[in-house]
């Protein structure tokens, strides 16, 4: 058998397990007992929410699939506000795994962007 890259060993003191703590400040939109969603500090657009689970997972394939079926209800909930209150049916959906793909925090964090997918990276 081939070996599979494993995923780093997760960091009880990134900055999103500081923020689900309360230890880190951050702009709450909606939370439940298993996810939290707070606007990303730096948007890719107006509108630009996080959505994670409070359960300790570097990324998708460390996620529980009940924690990650919370993060999908609880984003589908976020994607209707931002529909309404931002007048736009355009909600890009992101998620990075591992730094090779670009992760910068490691604990599980869904972006949901109201943009369109060409004009990411260019705000
Ligand atoms: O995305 C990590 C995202 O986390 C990036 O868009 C910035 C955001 N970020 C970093 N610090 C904070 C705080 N304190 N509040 C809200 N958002 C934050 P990645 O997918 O790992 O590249």
């Amino acid at each position: 058998m081939s070996e599979q890259a494993q995923s780093p060993s997760y960091d009880n003191d990134n900055i999103i397990a500081k923020i689900i703590r309360g230890e880190i400040p951050c702009h709450k939109v909606y939370e439940d007992d298993k996810t939290l969603a707070f606007m990303d500090i730096m948007p890719q657009a107006t509108g630009h929410v996080l959505i994670v689970p409070k359960t300790a997972a570097v990324e998708l394939s460390d996620l529980p699939i009940e924690d990650a079926a919370a993060v999908m209800t609880t984003a589908k909930k976020v994607m209707q506000a931002q529909r309404e209150v931002f007048n736009r049916t355009g909600i890009v959906q992101l998620q990075l795994n591992s730094a090779e793909a670009g992760q910068s925090i490691f604990h599980y964090h869904m972006h949901l962007i109201p943009t369109n997918v060409h004009e990411l990276g260019k705000h």
